[in-house]
């Protein structure tokens, strides 16, 4: 077998063909199912071949112009089929062709495939060629009409339904679409039906679809749904545009949600909530997906990507449209916190390793591999700099403009930049970087005072990245209030626009030397260095009137006081302090004094060592910062039982921010004091919770305490049949357990006949929570690495791109010591070893080895 060849963005052409109708016939079976395509096509390119991907059809018939096609003038092969030019008409014509497929053999979740008894598509990216043949690219979008034969009472697919009888349903997609959005669901299944007006009295019929049971628990996801729709045209002025808008929800997905045209298709634990069985981050979660794809039908659906490389144009923009949802109808400043918590978790870890790669890839070779952090995360923080630095006026201009341009088209990031440019006037060139440069730059400041003029110098230095060894300096919007002695804001925040490797910018006039707030809000997706005191942090950890940087003061001196105790040092009495002031503010604000309690995570305290030079010591972490809860802890201990019994909801139960801010409060203070009582409350509590957040937090806390034997056991009998809860379940107990049992616990769980692994979710709880147990997946055994990577070499036969993506769990393996480095190098080595590894995963193992 040859090496799979990467595609590059540079080698872009145009279809030579324009398709200008597409009508499908799906004769549904679960093992044969028949799909007739037949394609309106004009050629655009005299004596182009047509060439159309498909992937594992079996070709049953092919007729041109209505006759069938002899075999001379196509060939076919394992990725498609093309026929010559010289069998082409010079105008128009109609190529019909008839295909069988193997939906219930489909394990990949590519293409058309089974889930408990219900047919279901993904075709993002390149899944529609395994359902017939055809250009599936972005760029060639067409109106759809889709016939569907089953004997199943749901018959769904994209756009308007035309037409049903027993056994059929027709449906009509008036626009324009590549075939990426197309969807197709059949089953038996209930509905939540609801009904939206637009903003013009347009009235929408909605409906959630679920297994029979589900009905009860999607009122949250038609709430959240109702409410996009009416921010997207308040916000950015965009209504619905068809007469239905259908979301189902499936069991079996490799992702989170797919934005296909009219028809939404959910991970079903991204529909489904209940105060019994989802959490308030589950709730947080439903909401901003369901916004999430609904926002794509404008930015993404009606404008597309013209290729690949393009993704993030969609996915960072609408990424972006979604946080700024989340934002408006919940707090800005804890959002804005989760978000960079978020970001710098996943992307600049990403940034960081062998995995790095700009907004915009330049070359791929299989495009599953870059739904990344980068391109999603990161293109989302580009949007928003763009909009710091044109401010909301510009930015409203050009989105308006994006989309009076642009609608109907499969666009680029050129596209994008330019409508920025014509309409703020502003030239961009340099702030392209932001697209084609990979990594995180770091941002170093310097200050002098000279008793009235205050200069803060920046420099910016971005590292090498896999095949970008030398950066140039990038545009960024540094926002940046000064602070007097006494806590008053001398200068409100101001945008900085640094453009060059080194820069200096004075303040004017000041009476006294001021404490700067730099970054404030997180302006930029950079790495702040400086050089500050202890004393200067704590201060703006109490006084900074930006509340982004209010916590993040607060965070960096946690973050350095976890750092000198691995080292061996005691607990700061400072800091100690500190919570004692969080603790006594927090009932004002509990989401954001939770997020304050909240420590950095022993992946957080690897890279801060790390980027020390320190090797980071995953066992010592873990001992560290459970030395500093129990410090924490100690200290405050009144303090914490007081507002452990002042968040108590009385209820009746609401998902709202504000209950859930203080159901966070309340769980945060939980965490501390169970080390003090020994696990004692979190006992009572995981019983007589009423809410899943409780639930879980308490069980989490009886799993640390190593009493959670029985709290198992009965959430077991009480959750058994609920494949959501049980997820939690698996997840829960890996990702909490003690460093030395991790492993042991994974496996015990592994073997347990409810881990139906070939279920993405179930693979994902157990698998993810061990490789988010920082000091048990690394382990000094190794053993934590060796039942990972046995079970990604498991997976990958049945499902390559849920297991392309979990082997992202070693992308960290640089940072450890040379020990850990051999062993995890070792165990990928082990997995690029197997016969017949996927391109998936052929991909991956090899970019985290280079
Ligand atoms: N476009 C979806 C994400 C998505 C991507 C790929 C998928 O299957 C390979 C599924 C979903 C989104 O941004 O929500
Ligand atoms: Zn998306």
């Amino acid at each position: 077998m040859t090496a799979p060849q990467p595609k590059r963005l540079a080698d872009y052409t145009p279809y030579p063909f324009r398709v200008d109708q597409v009508a499908l016939t799906f004769r549904l079976a679960p093992c044969a199912t028949q799909v007739l395509a037949r394609l309106d096509l004009t050629p655009q390119s005299p004596g182009a071949d047509l060439r159309l991907d498909g992937e594992g059809l079996r070709l049953l018939a092919l007729r041109l112009d209505g006759h069938a096609l002899p075999p001379a003038d196509y060939t076919l092969t394992e990725t498609g089929l093309t026929i010559a030019a010289r069998a082409l008409p010079a105008a128009a014509f109609v190529l019909e062709s008839e295909v069988e497929i193997d939906p219930a053999a489909n394990t990949a979740l590519e293409g058309l495939y089974m889930s408990g008894g219900m047919f279901c598509t993904q075709c993002e990216a390149e899944g529609f060629r395994h359902i017939t043949f055809y250009p599936d690219r972005p760029d060639v979008m067409a109106p759809f009409r889709v016939r569907i034969e089953s004997d199943l009472p749901v018959l769904l697919s994209n756009g308007n339904p035309v037409a049903q009888g027993t056994g059929w349903a027709e449906w009509h997609d008036p626009w324009p679409k590549p075939a990426y959005l197309f969807a197709l669901v059949a089953g038996d299944l209930v509905a939540l039906r609801d009904r939206f007006t637009t903003a013009s009295g347009r009235s929408v019929d909605l409906a959630i679809w679920v297994r029979r049971g589900d009905e009860a628990r999607c009122g949250f996801a038609m709430e959240a749904l109702k409410r996009s729709m009416r921010w997207d045209e308040e916000a950015y002025g965009r209504e619905y545009d068809l007469d239905v808008f259908n979301i189902v929800a499936v069991d079996d997905f490799n992702m989170g949600a797919m934005e296909n045209k009219g028809l939404n298709i959910f991970n079903s634990k991204l529909v489904l909530a209940s105060p019994e069985t989802a959490t308030d981050a589950d709730y947080e979660r439903i909401e901003s997906v369901i916004a999430h794809e609904y926002f794509h039908n404008w930015t993404g659906n009606r404008i597309t990507c013209r290729d690949w490389f393009q993704l993030c144009l969609k996915e960072g923009l609408t990424v972006y449209r979604d946080q700024q949802f989340t934002s408006d109808i919940r707090s800005a400043a804890v959002k804005r916190i989760e978000d960079v918590l978020a970001l710098r978790a996943r992307q600049f870890r990403e940034d960081q390793g062998p995995l790095a790669h700009p907004v915009r890839p330049e070359s791929y070779i299989e495009i599953n591999n870059f739904y990344t952090a980068t391109v999603y995360e990161k293109g989302a923080e580009v949007v928003g700099m763009l909009r710091r630095l044109v401010g909301d006026d510009g930015y409203r201009r050009a989105l308006d403009l994006y989309f009076d341009r642009h609608d109907g088209q499969a666009a680029t990031i050129e596209d994008w930049l330019t409508v920025f440019e014509h309409a703020t006037g502003r030239d961009l060139t340099q702030f392209k970087r932001w697209y084609s440069e990979a990594g995180t730059p770091r941002l170093r400041v310097t200050e002098d005072w000279d008793g009235s003029r205050y200069t803060l110098t920046f420099t910016q230095e971005t590292p090498p990245t896999p095949g970008q060894p030398v950066k140039t300096p990038r545009v960024i919007p540094i926002a940046v209030g000064l602070l007097g002695q006494n806590g008053d804001e001398v200068v409100p925040t101001r945008l900085l626009e640094m453009t060059e490797a080194s820069q200096s910018f004075a303040f004017e006039g000041l009476a006294a030397r001021p404490v700067p707030s730099i970054l404030r809000g997180f302006s930029a997706p950079v790495v702040l260095e400086r050089e500050t005191t202890q004393a200067e942090r704590a201060f703006l950890f109490a006084h900074d009137t930006d509340p982004f940087n209010r916590w993040e003061a607060g965070r960096s001196l946690a973050r350095s006081a976890l750092m000198a105790m691995v080292g061996g040092a005691a607990p700061d009495p400072d800091l100690i302090a500190a919570y004692g002031r969080v603790l006594a503010d927090a009932p004002a604000d509990p989401a954001f004094g939770a997020l304050c309690l909240r420590l950095p995570s022993e992946d957080e305290i690897a890279t801060a060592l790390h980027a020390a030079g320190t090797p980071p010591d995953p066992a010592e972490i873990h001992g560290a910062r459970a030395r500093l809860t129990h410090a924490i802890a100690t200290a405050h201990e009144g303090a914490l039982q007081a507002v452990f019994a002042a968040m108590a909801d009385p209820g009746p139960f609401s998902p709202d921010a504000a209950p859930a801010g203080r159901r966070a409060l309340r769980m945060a203070c939980l965490g501390l004091l169970n080390r003090l009582d020994n696990g004692a409350r979190a006992e009572r509590l995981c019983d007589a919770a009423t809410t899943m957040t409780e639930r879980l937090a308490a069980l989490a806390c009886l799993i640390e305490m190593n009493r959670a034997a029985g709290a198992l056991a009965r959430f077991r009998d009480g959750f058994a049949h609920d494949r959501l809860v049980m997820d939690k379940w698996f997840m829960v107990q890996v990702l909490h357990a003690a460093p030395d049992l991790a492993a042991e616990t994974a496996a015990h769980l592994a073997a347990l006949p409810d881990f139906d692994w070939k279920n993405p979710n179930r693979f994902r709880a157990l698998m993810g929570g061990l490789a988010a147990n920082h000091a048990g997946f690394h382990h000094a055994s190794g053993a934590g690495y060796r039942f990972y990577a046995d079970w990604l070499i498991r997976l990958d036969p049945i499902n390559p791109q849920t297991t392309a993506r979990m082997s992202t769990a070693f992308e960290t393996w640089p940072r450890y010591d040379a020990h850990r480095q051999a062993l995890m190098r070792a165990e990928l080595g082990r997995i690029s070893a197997q016969p017949g590894l996927s391109r998936d995963t052929g991909e991956m193992v090899a970019r985290l080895l280079a």
